[in-house]
Parts: C-alpha cells; sequence; structure tokens
C-alpha cells in the first residue's frame, strides 16, 4: 500500500479564468482522501502551500503576467514536492498547470538525489511547451513542460535542477500546440502522442511502450494530469475547454494501466476549475479516476506480466 501525501497547491496566476485556487478545496470536498483510504492506502493531507511575497523579477515579453507570482508558487511548491518525497507519494491538488513548474523542478531534484532518471507522463490537450520568451497568451501554465526540458528562455526562473531529457518525456490527448511550441518541441525526442495517435493505436500500445521503458530504466514517474486531457462532454470544470478529448474509459484506462505498472511515483492534478463545475461532476470524476489509478478495479485479474 502507498503513503500518499496530499499537498494542497491553490494557484492561479498561471491563467487568465479565476476558480482555479479553488481546486483543492473541491478534491476534499469530493473525498479525494475517502476514496484512497477506501483502497488500503495510507492518506496524510498537507493542507494547501502557501508562496513566500513575490519579489521584483520581470522579463522581457510585455504579455507575461504573474511573473514574481509564479516564481514564488515554483520556490514553493518545488520545496513541498521535494520534501514529501522520501515519505510516499505527492498528490499535488491543483492550482493551474503553473504549479508544474515547482513540483515537476522538486521530483527531479529528489530523483537525482536517488541516482535515478526522472520520467513524465504529460496528460493535456495542450504540450505546454511555451517558454518565456515564447508565449503570446502570457499565460505561465503554457510552459512547465519546457522548462522541465531545460529549455532555454527562463532567466527570471531558478534554473531547473536536473533537466528532463526529451526521450524521458511522454505527452498523451494532445489536440492544441501553438506555432512557437511546435517549433521548440520539433527537435527534441519527446514522444507526442496527439489524439490522432490515439485514434488510430488507442492509448495502450503507446502507454506500454513507454512504462517499459521507465521500468526498465528503474525511473521515477511523475505523471501530470490536465483536467483538458478529458473531453469537455465528461469533464467542463476547466478553463480552456478543447473539443475531441480522452472520453471516459480512455482515461480510466490510462489509470488502470498506470496503477498496473506500479511505475507512479508522484501526481499532478491540474486545470479543474470549480467555479465552472456541474454539481461537482468534474471533480468527482478526478477522483475517480485517482481511484483507477490507485487500484480501484471490478474485477480483481491477473496482472499482464512485464519483462
Ligand atoms: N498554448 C496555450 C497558451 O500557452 C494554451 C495553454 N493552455 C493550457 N495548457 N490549458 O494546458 O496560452
Ligand atoms: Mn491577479
Ligand atoms: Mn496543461
Ligand atoms: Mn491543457
Amino acid at each position: 500500500m502507498t503513503h500518499c501525501i496530499l499537498i494542497g497547491a491553490p494557484v492561479d496566476e498561471g491563467q487568465r479564468r479565476p476558480g482555479c485556487l479553488m481546486g483543492p478545496a473541491a478534491y476534499r470536498t469530493a473525498g479525494l482522501a475517502q476514496t484512497l483510504s477506501a483502497l488500503g492506502h495510507g492518506v496524510e493531507d498537507r493542507g494547501d502551500v502557501t508562496p513566500a511575497a513575490p519579489g521584483d523579477q520581470t522579463c522581457t515579453n510585455p504579455a507575461v503576467h504573474h511573473l514574481p507570482e509564479t516564481i514564488a508558487w515554483t520556490h514553493a511548491l518545488r520545496e513541498a514536492t521535494q520534501a514529501a518525497l522520501p515519505h510516499g507519494m505527492p498528490i499535488i491538488m491543483g492550482g493551474d498547470h503553473s504549479l508544474a513548474l515547482g513540483t515537476v523542478a522538486g521530483v527531479a531534484a529528489h530523483a537525482a538525489t536517488q541516482g535515478r532518471p526522472q520520467f513524465v507522463i504529460w496528460l493535456d490537450a495542450h504540450s505546454d511547451f511555451h517558454t518565456v520568451d515564447s508565449t503570446t497568451s502570457g499565460n505561465l501554465h503554457g510552459t512547465p513542460m519546457a522548462y522541465a526540458n531545460g529549455q532555454p528562455g527562463f532567466d527570471p526562473f531558478p534554473p531547473f535542477p536536473a533537466p528532463i531529457p526529451g526521450e524521458n518525456i511522454c505527452m498523451f490527448g494532445i489536440r492544441s500546440v501553438d506555432p512557437a511550441e511546435l517549433a521548440l518541441m520539433q527537435p527534441t525526442d519527446i514522444t507526442v502522442n496527439d489524439m490522432r495517435v490515439l485514434d488510430e493505436q488507442g492509448i495502450v500500445a503507446p502507454l506500454r511502450a513507454f512504462l517499459d521503458r521507465v521500468r526498465a530504466a528503474n525511473g521515477m514517474l511523475h505523471v501530470s494530469l490536465d483536467v483538458d486531457f478529458l473531453d469537455p462532454a465528461i469533464a467542463p470544470a476547466v478553463g480552456t475547454t478543447v473539443p475531441g478529448g480522452a472520453t471516459f474509459r480512455e482515461a480510466h484506462l490510462v489509470m488502470e494501466l498506470l496503477h498496473e505498472s506500479a511505475l507512479v511515483t508522484s501526481l499532478d492534478l491540474v486545470e479543474l476549475n470549480p467555479f465552472l463545475d456541474e454539481r461537482g461532476r468534474t471533480a468527482k470524476l478526478m477522483v475517480d479516476l485517482v481511484g483507477s489509478l490507485m487500484g480501484r478495479k471490478v474485477f480483481d485479474r491477473p496482472t499482464r506480466s512485464y519483462g
């Protein structure tokens, strides 16, 4: 059984639709802790992280907003995530996706102390591969993957502790990439399983292929789940809906396969905006997906043996 460490990250500054700051409260209300306990896991809720007062950092891109606030969150969440890892599995309850600037830095720093490679699975409609320089929306929730990959263009931020090579990054559900992100991402070794790949091959084969690589490398595996990975018809509570997302069963299947792999060491739940929800259905779906990731199943069946 796993010791789950819940960390609230009420980050709202990485985009422009107020409401993600209510995310941690919505996950608690939807019974995340109870769901985990019922599956036999230990649960510790460390409450919500409070960032230090923002500094006076600036950048040359006039579109960017809330830069000092985001840098303050990055420091605080890197610290909270890294501090949790020796004790269990951090589950970060967001908050918009800019929180991953900090959480992925925290997991990468921890993995480096263990001498183990860090891997990331990015479940999202978007690639979030802008830099502070390249973003045209100025919304820093569109940048964490480029930061984690060690791309230049993050001067005002602390240097990323142990940049994650592209071959250790795998994205699923992608269906909205800005031209500047595409140009930055194209030369990398990142595996981009866009919706076209999922339509043609299904989610099982590409996911298993990546998980086999994580296992072979004795890697640590961070999963970052953006609500907009899901189709808006089943998950309306997000500011940036994109049609054509993962279905209910595709999403659960990803989680079930991740559970079966026993490789996941940390998890972000991001972009839930409870102000846009319909009677809590998106919050409840996200909690149910965590349930599948942590072992809920209808039948016990022999798990597929890996290598
Ligand atoms: N690429 C767009 C931008 O940078 C959208 C990013 N929005 C997200 N990312 N929700 O997951 O503004
Ligand atoms: Mn503000
Ligand atoms: Mn995202
Ligand atoms: Mn997204």
